[in-house]
């Protein structure tokens, strides 16, 4: 008799294991992203770094005749700027190589306009070289933003021009990495001096710059990199400086999109990209500061914020301190996640290997799915004891496509239920999504996900 218990058991045993291995995987919604897509959107914030000529000629859109001589940085020290980013929590630095004035800021072959021109270091500095290295020894990523408009380039707007450019690409992608990123700004032809013309050229951008050579100098050299820009991007501009990416963020940029291009937020921690003294008083608030950062990777995008190096060559102490005290601030509030020990069930589960669990299991390969018919579920946390929440932070398992359309919370305290009203919109999830509210006692926080694209995938659930 216990042996055929036993038997028994151990068959059914067998056949649940069997049932729950087979349970099949959604398919994925496209489209998904690439691996080195998927890589980049985990770096999450970074930095830019605007410096050049504009630096010393209290410019921000240099015209292009401001002498090389002016480029006279005093006590310049890329390690000093790479240890700031290290401790305010950035991943990379992207820098300003050359901007709209042309000046580039190492000695290419390409134009005369370069910082071997200027008295820094006797004409021997190489400030791409500098950073790069210093970024090296720091543990950062590193990134090239090269304008493509000229300012300075008597052939800018002719044939002439465009090899200069690919010139100045080749030889930035050949001797400096590996490269993170690749940046093509969007400014493009207008007024400029032109090698003494001074007049207004235009240009056609997507057919003048001839970029998908471009992405093919960059992809050959650095297969990780991210386009920036132009018509063969893989990753977009979010459509502002002012640090926020829209309520509903898909990165597939529309809801049936067809291709993944996550998006990016640039903004300066001053107003201006470049340094100007009169500025000094103007540097963004933690607050401002903490609302760039929920509104932008808590809104499914990276954070790319701009120091404009002061003439010294140092980033300047009021920014360093700022941002610092801004990235303890939000390591403080994401600290602690109370949801680690909750206790998780979902309405709807796709068997054992997408059971609800898996959202606070701290493995980002593991995922909560519902069934095929199933778009859309409610998955509630039980706590032990009450705890006092204000942020909710939600990743959806993206390799499977952005699903998730609009979800909603409710929390509860002592069997008593109420909704909890967010600042930040909940439309949307995708890789991140993270939600403000007013702080609430609760021992139970429920997650409605009301509409989606398809079966719901989820992979990590916190709250905070
Ligand atoms: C813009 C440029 O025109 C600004 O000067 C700055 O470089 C910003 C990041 O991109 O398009």
């Amino acid at each position: 008799m216990y042996f055929c218990v036993m038997k028994r058991m151990i068959l059914i045993t067998f056949v649940a294991l069997a049932f729950a291995s087979c349970t099949k995987a959604p398919k994925p919604i496209y489209p998904v992203p690439t691996a080195e897509q998927l890589a980049w959107q985990q770096h999450e914030t970074y930095a830019f770094i605007h410096f050049g000529l504009n630096t010393f000629n209290d410019l921000e859109w240099g015209y292009g005749n401001t002498p090389a001589a002016t480029f006279n940085p005093s006590d310049i020290d890329c390690d000093q700027w790479a240890a700031t980013l290290k401790n305010c929590g950035m991943k990379g630095v992207i820098l300003t190589a050359k901007h709209h004035d042309g000046f580039c800021l190492w000695p290419t072959e390409s134009t005369e306009y370069n910082i071997s021109k200027s008295p820094y270091k006797d004409g021997e500095g190489d400030i791409v070289k500098e950073l790069s290295e210093a970024c090296k020894r720091h543990g950062l990523l590193f990134g090239i933003y090269c304008s493509p408009w000229d300012r300075n380039n008597a052939s800018y707007a002719f044939p002439e021009y465009v090899a200069t450019y690919h010139k100045q690409i080749d030889e930035l992608t050949r001797n400096y990495g590996p490269l993170f990123e690749f940046w093509f700004d969007g400014a493009n032809g207008g007024n400029g001096y032109y090698g003494g013309a001074d007049e207004t050229r235009s240009i056609d951008p997507d057919n003048y710059y001839d970029y998908q050579r471009a992405k093919y100098t960059v992809l050959a050299r650095h297969p990780d990199a991210m386009i920036f820009g132009g018509p063969y991007q893989t990753v977009r501009w979010v459509g502002n400086e002012k640090g926020f990416a829209y309520a509903t963020n898909w990165c597939n940029v529309t809801e049936n999109g067809t291709e993944w291009q996550p998006t990016e937020v640039d903004v300066s921690i001053r107003p201006g990209w470049f340094y100007h003294q009169n500025e000094d008083a103007k540097v963004k608030t933690i607050n401002e500061l903490c609302d760039i950062y929920y509104r932008s990777v808590g809104h499914n995008a990276n954070l790319l914020l701009n120091f404009p190096v002061a003439l010294n060559g140092k980033i300047h102490p009021i920014d360093s301190a700022r941002a610092v005290e801004f990235y303890q601030t939000i390591s403080n509030e994401l600290s602690h996640n109370l949801l680690a020990q909750a206790k998780v069930h979902a309405d709807d589960e796709r068997g054992y290997r997408f059971s609800a669990s898996k959202v606070n299991d701290g493995n980002p390969e593991t995922y909560w799915a519902t069934n095929d018919d199933y778009p859309y579920g409610t998955i509630s946390f039980s706590m032990d004891k009450p705890v006092e929440i204000s942020r909710v932070l939600i990743q959806e398992y993206v390799k499977l496509g952005q699903r998730v359309k609009s979800f909603y919370l409710e929390g509860a305290l002592d069997g008593e239920y109420f909704p909890i009203q967010a600042y930040d919109s909940t439309t949307t999830v995708g890789y991140k999504r993270i939600v403000r509210f007013d702080p609430v006692e609760v021992d139970k926080l429920i997650i409605y996900f009301d509409e989606s694209r398809g079966s719901l995938c989820i992979s990590n659930i916190e709250a905070y």
